[in-house]
């Protein structure tokens, strides 16, 4: 178990020698060249019972989004098939639900898991809380992963959510590994956390056994009419370091640069990628803001001297 200590000495670590480690542990776990890229899509967007408050689907706040009704099985199907044609492997699906409710909405996202898998993609879901049942039901067919976020530390969670709990987001992961998916967990900075946070919320992740197979790392994207909507960015170096860190913590994982890429230079990304992010979110927009399009993320990975992971045979 790590602790408190051993991470905030690794998180203190100049950055230069933080970077060295990082590299080092990454190289020693995963081929130096590959990148995976995720695409995102929402299924159902807006009109959320809970009031996180950097979101933009929440009900509780005033963003300028409009909720919309749930997407058909053909239309998500025909997303994936375009992600797919452009490159990427793993196909997340995201739903504004508080929690999953059996029923008719949740069979369609059923349904739109198998449609990914026929594909030959990687399928991923993130439809908040979810009992065992139902993460049994979505492993039967096909699903991969599911997303669900710690966010932040058990502290500073209080003051970014009220309508749901630390504990109720670990029970979800819980369910989640009991029916076999593997989990995809991780946090946003710039909510105005403190280094000792953001310390607790990579401890907690990779204390958890198994550790997460997928932590995606975002920074704020702020929304206008949301409480956090006025939060000054954070220092792009930030979250080198936090990639750096979650590398070093979290060796096998996949680390994904998620939320806040159109804010970073494309030095800075490339920071991340030498940090240990071996993973991007790819296409124009991500659940309902925008994302580099993907002929500079081609780019991007090119004048790396990367590759996109294959897909799947
Ligand atoms: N409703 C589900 C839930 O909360 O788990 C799934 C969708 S939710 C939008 C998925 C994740 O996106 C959140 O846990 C959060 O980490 C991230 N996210 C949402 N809004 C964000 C924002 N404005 N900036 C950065 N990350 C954000
Ligand atoms: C994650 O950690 N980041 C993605 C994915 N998991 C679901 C979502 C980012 C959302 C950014 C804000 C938006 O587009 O609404
Ligand atoms: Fe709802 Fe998820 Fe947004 Fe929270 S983060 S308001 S649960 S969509």
């Amino acid at each position: 178990m790590f602790t408190k200590q051993f991470v905030r000495a690794l998180y203190d670590r100049p950055l230069l020698p933080l970077l060295d480690e990082a590299r080092r542990v990454h190289l020693e776990n995963h081929p130096a060249n590959e990148v995976q890229l995720c695409t995102l899509l929402s299924v159902k967007t807006g009109g959320c019972p809970e009031d996180c408050g950097y979101c933009s689907q929440s009900s509780h706040h005033e963003s300028k989004l409009e909720p919309q009704k749930m997407l058909d099985v053909k239309e998500v199907i025909a997303s994936a098939r375009r992600a797919k044609e452009l490159g990427s492997t793993r196909f997340c699906m995201g739903a504004a639900w508080r929690e999953v409710k059996d029923g008719p909405a949740f069979d369609k996202v059923v349904d739109m898991v198998k449609g990914v898998k026929e594909m030959g993609m990687e399928a991923c879901v993130t439809l908040g809380m979810l009992t065992e049942a139902q993460a049994k039901k979505l492993k039967d067919a096909g699903l991969d992963a599911y997303n669900h976020n710690l966010d932040t530390s058990r502290e500073h969670y209080r003051s970014i959510v009220k309508t749901r709990t630390f504990d109720d987001r670990l029970r979800t992961l819980e369910n989640v590994r009991k029916a076999g998916i593997t989990v995809c967990s991780g946090g946003i900075i710039g909510m105005g956390e403190s280094a000792d946070d953001r310390c607790e919320m990579l401890r907690t992740l990779a204390n958890l056994d198994p550790q997460p197979e997928s932590v995606p790392i975002n920074a704020l994207v702020p929304i206008e009419g949301t409480p956090l909507g006025h939060m000054a960015p954070v220092d792009p170096l930030d979250h080198v370091r936090m990639i750096a860190v979650a590398r070093i913590l979290m060796p096998k994982s996949k680390v994904r640069l998620s939320a806040g890429r159109t804010s970073l230079t494309r030095e800075a990304q490339m920071l991340c990628l030498l940090a240990g992010a071996n993973s991007i979110f790819y296409g124009d927009t991500l659940l309902t803001t925008p994302n580099p399009a993907e002929d500079q993320d081609m780019a991007l990975i090119r004048d790396a001297g990367l590759v996109p992971l294959a897909p799947a045979p």
